[in-house]
């Protein structure tokens, strides 16, 4: 409750970003300026997330998804994101590397974190990126993927013969 104002950033999350993340100690540095400047108590809510989320999809319902993605970056799970949980964020939805986008889609899926990928969970995660697609572009999917359930499916059996390459050209929404 408002001790330290945390104006720089601590030597033990920049070494720890800086080893696990792609990004260098000047860029992590230009982050946590604009993370500051963004979120002066420096963390996001999930009110203030699903906000960002509704900004980048203007024509669809992105709510319940922006909160399981919410959810799958908030890894201590105390209801908001620190700038650490905030860089790993960005670092696993933007870097181009299939084993991390995997990882992240993991524990997207994983929605009651049991460390099982349920097929209730897929479906789910499915309906929720679901609405994220503009109901005029619902109408340009093709046969096998024009409902969650359709698509759930489809996934599923992905997951299922444990091709997980497979499951990446499934491309997950994010800003
Ligand atoms: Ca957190
Ligand atoms: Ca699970």
């Amino acid at each position: 409750m408002g001790n330290s104002k945390s104006g720089a950033l601590s030597k033990e999350i920049l070494e720890d970003l800086k080893l696990n993340t792609k990004y260098t100690e000047d860029e992590l540095c230009k982050w946590y300026e604009s993370f500051q400047k963004q979120c002066p108590d420096g963390r996001i809510s999930r009110s203030e997330f699903e906000k960002i989320y509704a900004n980048f999809f203007p024509n669809s319902d992105p709510k319940v998804y922006a909160r399981h993605v919410f959810r799958s970056f908030d890894t201590n799970d105390d209801g908001t994101l620190d700038f650490r949980e905030y860089i790993i964020a960005l670092h696993l939805t933007s870097s181009g590397k299939t084993d991390l986008k995997l990882e992240w889609a993991f524990s997207l899926f994983d929605v009651d974190r049991n460390g099982e990928i349920s097929k209730n969970e897929v479906l789910e995660i499915v309906t929720a990126i679901f609405k994220m697609i503009p109901p005029e572009e619902q109408k340009n999917l093709p046969d096998d993927e024009n409902t969650p359930q359709k698509r759930a499916d489809k996934l599923w059996a992905y997951f299922d013969k444990g091709d997980t390459g497979n499951c990446c050209s499934f491309t997950l929404p994010s800003p």
